[in-house]
């Protein structure tokens, strides 16, 4: 039945398929999901676009985000939007625009790092980026009585940054991405996460 199979399955959310499938043609920094994914092309081409329609979130709310931090954000948004191997975090919420989410998911340890590292000079003026914005154009802006400070004021450790920002999507972990034992927002070539997605289901079971 559908979704069932908690190794290969879609969180019921904004933007996902109902099951995961082959999508011949997903869009750069997407490719790696393409033999299997819960994000259609235009999710993934999408991916890529500041205010892109998916959330029509603003990634420039202090000044220009660097190239080098935005590109992690994309890579968030296609792990996000695509993952079909989320099954063992994802969780019922109580949301106007979706109805599950994930929690926990153990990040590899570079990928938080490199994360942080290639955003450390840039700007924002809040924690968590999934609440508290004003939403009264088009786009988020930071709040009022929030102020835009550096990176590293905000988030003082890749450890901060990875689990505050998207209100604990992720879990830091000191696991490295060969260990099998934590999620690669970076891959090439057959996806990885399926088998760190099998480690934690039998080990919760
Ligand atoms: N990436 C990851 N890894 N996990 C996520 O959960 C995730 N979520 C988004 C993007 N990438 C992600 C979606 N981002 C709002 C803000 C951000 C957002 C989606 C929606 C938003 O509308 N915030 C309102 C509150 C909405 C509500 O919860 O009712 C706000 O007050 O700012």
């Amino acid at each position: 039945a559908l979704s069932l199979d908690k190794l290969n399955m879609c969180m019921d959310a904004k933007h996902h398929k109902v099951e995961p499938s082959p999508e011949g043609e997903l869009y750069l920094q997407c490719t790696p999901w393409r033999d299997n994914a819960c994000c259609t092309a235009n999710t993934s081409t999408e991916a890529h676009n500041d205010n892109s329609y998916l959330y029509n979130f603003n990634w420039n709310h202090c000044g220009i985000m660097s190239p080098q931090c935005k590109k992690h954000f994309t890579q968030d948004t296609c792990f996000y939007e695509c993952s079909p191997h989320l099954g063992p975090w994802i969780q019922p919420v109580d949301q106007t625009w979706r109805k599950e989410r994930i929690l926990d998911v153990p990040l590899c340890k570079e990928d938080c790092h490199q994360w942080w590292d290639d955003c450390k000079d840039d700007y924002t003026c809040k924690t968590d980026w999934h609440k508290g914005w004003d939403w009264s154009s088009k786009v988020n802006k930071c709040p009022a009585g929030s102020k835009c400070r550096k990176w590293t004021e905000i988030y003082p450790t890749p450890k901060s940054m990875c689990e505050q920002i998207w209100s604990n999507s992720y879990l830091y972990t000191t696991y490295s991405k060969t260990s099998g034992r934590c999620m690669q927002l970076w891959f090439n070539g057959t996806n990885p996460n399926r088998k760190v997605a099998e480690y934690y289901l039998n080990k919760a079971q």
